[in-house]
């Protein structure tokens, strides 16, 4: 089981997506054990986007980070980081497929609606990042023996 970090960014707040692409990760089975609205300092872009540093589209990235707020969550389930990354499609909205986030919501390359961390050890720093532990609720949900598979050692 992972837990991933998604960011609803400033363009799906500001365009009313935020109910209709959190109930997308609920449908799927993924539960969320964290979630809320905020608004990302200079500083928190800067270090979140710091491997873009020196990229051409860096400043423009950073000042849409920062423009507007955004809602962050912990995102839990199996393969959650792969999953969750599947669920957003290809980077820029005119490329991502229909049936993905960004390919039913967008067309725009730099306002792409969602974050959804990368690798395992992305999202263990991101979540750090954008959560304290307390803010972070795993809880134990009735659901779960209907989501998953749960007559072997691990859920399936
Ligand atoms: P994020 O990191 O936001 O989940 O997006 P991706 O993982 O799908 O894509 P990325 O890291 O390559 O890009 C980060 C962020 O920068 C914007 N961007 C990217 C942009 O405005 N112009 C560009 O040419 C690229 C490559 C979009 C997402």
């Amino acid at each position: 089981m992972e837990t991933t970090l998604i960011i609803l960014k400033p363009d799906a707040v500001q365009r009313g997506l935020m109910g209709r692409i959190i109930s997308r990760f609920e449908d799927k089975g993924l539960q969320i054990i964290g979630m809320k609205m905020m608004r990302i300092s200079d500083d928190l872009a800067a270090e979140h986007y710091a491997m873009h540093k020196d990229k051409p589209f860096y400043h423009g990235l950073v000042s849409f980070m920062t423009s507007s707020p955004v809602v962050v969550m912990a995102v839990h389930g199996k393969g959650a980081i792969a999953v969750c990354r599947k669920m957003m499609g290809a980077t820029f909205g005119a490329d991502a497929e229909p049936g993905s986030i960004r390919g039913d919501f967008g067309v725009s390359n730099s306002f792409n609606l969602i974050h959804g961390s990368d690798s395992p050890k992305a999202a263990e720093e991101e979540l750090h990042r954008f959560f304290t532990e307390d803010e972070l609720h795993p809880y134990g949900r009735a659901i779960d023996s209907w989501v998953y598979d749960m007559s072997g050692e691990q859920p399936e």
